[in-house]
């Protein structure tokens, strides 16, 4: 097909974190093909399945295409006008908020959305409706990083980038599946371990045999939920045997425990680690866990010339995710593997724009844009200056966090909810319990999606929106790097792109707020939207909300991109990594390490500001001492433990072939030959004991529900521990209907790692 292609278009992969980027080729306007691009920062060419066939999504006769309406949830839809469809949308609303006033309302956005999309939503819910109540699916994913990041090192963010893979000399990788959940990045890691076999070492630290664990030197395998005791006992064997960084730790660093933290030394840090002896560690973690094996991973970590941690779910989706995080920063942090090259403690992230949309553009109930938390009476009153609304419009108190708002749906205290780009229904943890309140008649709810999904099926409003090259804006990857994708194909129909749906709405509630007689409601919702009005909708629009976001917005915050302008992003087509405070530094990319003087521009003018010596300074907004943190956690399993009822460990993950719900992805005929269902991965010794072959059917049931799958009988879960892929969405394979919603104290992100279940073969 490649052959054909009469035009290529660049732009960056629709699908995970690792930020490919792509040529999209066209046939007579028609995409047919897409390809890599070798000189690329991110991908170097290479591209997996997903990313290859994403263009089929574009013209795919599913697709939504025309608004559709019930006024109750028994009804059939009917098709409707964009007209009508606003003027629905903007009453329900309008008059929400006059009724129950503005927390009744809610906005429940993705990492998928692009940066324009979620900053013009959270503007309007915030500025123009008066609620905090912005949240999204990276509190599923990517908040326990974010907490570990804030806590440890006062800033949200990987310091490093990709390219420290190349000069990497021992990989930590840890609770990620890497090789199929960002296998570009994977690939990356392999061919720097085979380039060195002997030098370079990898560490895989998992409960389950993966992919992944095929490159590595040393697998750890321990019981789930252990892998705190195991951190701590690499940071007792490190001070025991004396690898630690005296002058990097007496420099930059600090020791606290609790809450509120309070300090604490060196020699009680020492004393703390006591209780993880690699004896005492290796007999919590059970497993193939030895003294010896912790010994050994300890010791590579702290000599090895660079090391670089990567982690993903198995570390985020827990009720310890922070503490998890954070005991991953000790090591570096100990060791002073951290803003040379090739080592740092390097978090990936699960979607496209988790990073440059949600974290950054003010996508969660307690941050506004550019990393500001809600509460910070200062910087609130900085955004509603910058907007140029009322002091006091934007209240002091953070909205409702993910899963506090979807209870709050099934409490019936939120009647009007939107769902932009993610589908609820399926992918919260304990999905059955959720749906109950989607399904309500008091809430009106309206989803924004190229798909019918689980979640449309609730829906009173479903709105047809344009998809990825259809529309243009810019995706923020893991490593801090922002990237353009500009509209080059139509959208199918009536299909809109999501911030004309949001600029228009945003007018027609404040018609309807006139009318309800809230004229200070609708006087605020049109100073949100002016700077947009008249603007084109395929460049023109995303241009204008983006160039308010950076210029303004993130002017003079950490993550500053006011030199990344779409005339830089086009010219920089491999994007442009923050800060990059001004055009020229935009120009030559950004910056690759934070931090660290002579690479990072903040760092540079911090440190002259603050009079602080030395190679690095760390200015994080949440450190004011400009120190980094390791911090004593305890160690602490799981929420739902098994016991004598539920004896096994129930987890779930995913696969290459398949993205999250797989409402794209099961729609691509190659991609669901690969994978055409679910099954549970069962120990062979497991299985060998319940009578259990593959391919039986088998039920695993919690505490909160049953579902059947296929057995596949194989080494990869530990003994005691069965694994489930969740991207199915047949009723009777759905993970999410047996997963926990219980979640982390700190991040509230929920635990899809572990629950306790029972197996049986049916
Ligand atoms: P997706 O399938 O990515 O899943 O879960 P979801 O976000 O619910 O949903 C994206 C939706 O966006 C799709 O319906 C797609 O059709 C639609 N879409 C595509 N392009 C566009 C567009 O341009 N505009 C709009 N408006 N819509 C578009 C993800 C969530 O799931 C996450 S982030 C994580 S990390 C969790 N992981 C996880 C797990 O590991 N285990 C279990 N059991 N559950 C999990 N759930 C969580
Ligand atoms: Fe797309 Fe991720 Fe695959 Fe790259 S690794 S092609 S970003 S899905």
């Amino acid at each position: 097909q490649a052959a054909d292609v009469e035009e290529w278009h660049p732009g960056v992969c629709r699908f995970c974190g690792v930020g490919c980027r792509v040529y999209l080729g066209l046939k007579k306007g028609k995409p047919v093909a897409i390809k890599g691009i070798p000189e690329s920062a991110t991908n170097k060419g290479y591209l997996c399945m997903k990313g290859m066939l994403f263009y089929r999504i574009i013209h795919h006769p599913e697709r939504l295409t025309k608004p559709l309406y019930r006024e109750r949830k028994d009804q059939p839809f009917r098709e409707i006008s964009w007209e009508e469809a606003l003027r629905i949308a903007a009453r329900k609303f309008a008059e929400t908020v006059v009724k129950y006033g503005p927390d009744a309302t809610a906005y429940y956005g993705s990492g998928q959305a692009l940066t324009e999309e979620t900053y013009l939503f959270q503007k309007i819910m915030r500025g123009g409706l008066g609620t905090n109540n912005v949240e999204g699916n990276p509190r599923l994913c990517m908040a326990s990083a974010v907490g570990g990041y804030l806590t440890s090192f006062g800033a949200d963010e990987p310091i490093g980038s990709y390219a420290d893979i190349e000069k990497a000399y021992c990989f930590f990788i840890i609770g990620s599946n890497m090789a199929e959940c960002h296998p570009v990045i994977f690939r990356r890691v392999m061919n720097r371990k085979f380039a060195k076999p002997n030098e370079v070492k990898v560490i895989n630290a998992d409960p389950r045999v993966s992919p992944t664990s095929r490159i590595a030197d040393l697998h750890l395998q321990f019981r789930p939920g252990t892998d705190l005791a195991l951190l701590n006992a690499m940071a007792y064997v490190i001070i025991e045997e004396g690898l630690y960084d005296q002058e990097f730790i007496q420099k930059y660093c600090k020791f606290k425990i609790g809450k509120p933290p309070k300090d604490v030394t060196f020699e009680e840090y020492k004393e703390f680690l006591k209780q993880y002896t690699p004896e005492r560690a290796a007999e919590i973690c059970g497993g193939n866990i030895t003294p010896e094996k912790i010994r050994t991973a300890a010791r590579w970590f702290a000599t090895s010339k660079a090391t670089m941690s990567l982690w993903t779910m198995g570390i985020n989706q827990r009720s310890r995710g922070v503490w998890a995080n954070n005991l991953i920063h000790n090591l570096h942090l100990l060791t002073g593997q951290l803003c040379k090259p090739g080592a740092d403690s390097f978090s990936l992230t699960g979607q496209p724009n988790a990073c440059g949309g949600v974290r950054e553009g003010g996508g969660l109930c307690h941050i506004l844009p550019a990393h500001r938390p809600v509460k910070i009476d200062k910087l609130r009153h900085q955004v509603e200056d910058l907007w140029g609304i009322p002091r006091g419009t934007i209240p002091p108190k953070p909205g409702y966090h993910t899963i506090a708002m979807f209870r709050a749906v099934n409490q019936g205290k939120i009647k009007a909810l939107w769902v932009n780009c993610t589908s609820p229904a399926q992918s919260l943890p304990n999905c059955d319990f959720y749906r109950k309140g989607l399904a309500r008649e008091d809430l009106f709810l309206v989803v924004t999606d190229i798909f019918p999904t689980k979640t449309t099926e609730l829906a009173n409003l479903v709105l047809p929106t344009a998809f990825h090259f259809e529309k243009t804006g810019v995706y923020g990857c893991t490593e801090r790097r922002s990237q353009l994708t500009v509209k080059v194909v139509d959208p199918p129909r009536e299909a809109k792109p999501e911030v004309w749906i949001v600029r228009e709405w945003a007018l027609r509630m404040a018609e309807e707020f006139e009318r309800l007689g809230d004229r200070r409601r609708a006087e605020n919702l049109r100073i949100c939207v002016k700077p947009f009005l008249g603007k084109e909708e395929g460049y023109e629009l995303p241009k204008a909300i983006w160039e308010e976001y950076t210029q303004k917005l993130t002017k003079g915050r950490d993550n500053d991109l006011s030199g990344a302008t779409y005339e830089v992003l086009k010219q920089r087509p491999d994007g442009v990594q923050w800060p990059a405070p001004t055009k020229e530094h935009a120009l030559k990319g950004g910056t690759y390490k934070k931090f660290v003087r002579g690479i990072d521009p903040l760092a540079e003018e911090e440190g002259r500001k603050l009079g602080i010596s030395g190679p690095y300074v760390f200015y994080g907004p949440a450190h004011k001492d400009h120190k980094l943190y390791l911090w004593l956690r305890p160690y602490k399993g799981a929420a739902e433990e098994p016991d004598a009822e539920y004896p096994f460990y129930l987890s779930t993950g995913r696969v290459i072939d398949h993205w999250h719900t797989s409402s794209m992805t099961g729609r691509i005929p190659e991609l669901l030959r690969a994978n055409p269902y679910a099954y549970v991965e069962i120990n062979p010794k497991d299985a060998a004991r319940l009578g259990i072959k593959p391919n039986d059917m088998v039920e695993i049931e919690t505490r909160r529900g049953k579902i059947v799958l296929p057995a596949k009988v194989y080494e990869g879960p530990i003994q005691g521990m069965v694994f489930i892929y969740w991207h199915d969405m047949a009723e009777e394979r759905m993970a999410n209907r047996v997963t926990k919603d219980a979640f982390d104290p700190g991040s509230k992100e929920p635990e899809f790692k572990i629950c306790a279940c029972r197996i049986r073969k049916v």
